[in-house]
């Protein structure tokens, strides 16, 4: 597809261009997905436009603080906007007919495989929300303490609060102005990083207890079979939740997680130390992602799915100090 780049005073234009406008968010939506959708839709509404907010998976309770509802076909629509996605294959069942006329995407995703008729890309920006927060300053809109709270949220999750290597001085110039804006920080911040679950908790005890080491500990790679998501009780928030367990144990430098899909095939989460990209193991098994986040789907048994994977990782450890087969250790 000819997927045309636009300014963000290009996609402005666009978007008051138009009078009922669908936004669509990524299948097991996450706070950047749901949070950049919901303050431009909360920005479109205060400009008098008909807007909707569509997802193939409910939007988790977790997000009820940013006021959104799923689109339940209402009007139609004129104009289709995708946030935070970085291929079709990322929509789901329930918004792929949609996707696939998508007129405008806005994207931080290196990875981006421009299905759209427009796209808005900046993948320097740590989280999608920071290119709404410009957009929406190019629009003049009101920055009202709820939209501060959904850019916050999406900045925020997309960040591990701050922590990862994507974040940059522009990302916390966004927050700090969205301070400003009122946006309820310690709230947000208790809310989406101190509390866990008991299902979340269930789902890490598992982790741990599957956990292996490989490559003198630089690659932790560790899973859930089926029953033990069914044992755990969890829901997708749950295990999207848990993906950088691995990853966080001293010395690691990729860790892998890796969770069976009712279909049986394995849906993978990559995350990496700085220096090292996740990105390019995911791609090896036609995934994509950022350097220190990223994912795919690996296909067959749990051992075979593994081996696979590990001699990937191989290829993307450091090479200063060998990895040395795949035996664990
Ligand atoms: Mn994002």
């Amino acid at each position: 597809m000819n997927t045309e780049l636009l300014t963000l005073a290009q996609a402005v234009e666009r978007l008051l261009a138009a009078d009922k406008i669908l936004l669509l968010c990524h299948k097991n939506p996450d706070g950047d997905t749901v949070g950049s959708a919901a303050a431009l839709l909360h920005a479109l509404r205060a400009q008098g436009k008909t807007v909707g907010l569509a997802c193939s998976d409910p939007i988790p309770p977790r997000y009820d603080h940013m006021q959104v509802t799923a689109f339940d076909g209402e009007f139609e629509p004129e104009y289709i906007v995708a946030i935070d996605v970085a291929s079709l294959q990322l929509f789901g069942a329930g918004t792929v007919d949609w996707a696939q006329k998508s007129d405008l995407c806005i994207d931080h995703h290196g990875s981006h495989s421009r299905y759209s008729d427009a796209l808005v890309l900046d993948d320097k920006a740590a989280a999608c929300a920071e290119i709404i927060y410009e957009l929406l300053l190019e629009m003049g809109a009101e920055i009202t303490p709820l939209i501060a709270d959904c850019l916050y949220t999406g900045i925020a999750t997309d960040t591990g609060c701050f922590k990862f290597a994507n974040v940059t001085p522009a990302t916390h110039r966004i927050a700090a102005a969205l301070m400003e804006h009122g946006c309820a920080y310690t709230k947000l911040n208790a809310h989406l990083f101190e509390s866990k679950s008991r299902s979340q908790l269930a789902v890490e005890r598992q982790l741990l207890k599957n956990m292996e080491f490989y490559y003198k500990g630089r690659c932790a790679l560790t899973w859930l079979t089926l029953e033990d998501i069914e044992a755990t009780g969890a829901k997708p928030v749950d295990l999207e939740s848990t993906t950088g367990i691995a990853r966080a144990i001293e010395g690691v430098k990729i860790g892998v997680t890796m969770r069976q899909q009712p279909s049986g095939s394995w849906k993978i989460s990559v995350r990496a130390a700085e220096g090292v990209n996740a990105s390019s193991v995911a791609t090896a098994f036609g995934g994509g992602g950022h350097k220190g986040a990223a994912g795919c789907e690996v296909f067959g048994g749990l051992e075979n799915a593994k081996q696979a994977l590990l001699a990937e990782v191989a290829r993307h450890l450091p090479s200063e100090d060998e990895p040395e087969g795949g035996e664990a250790d």
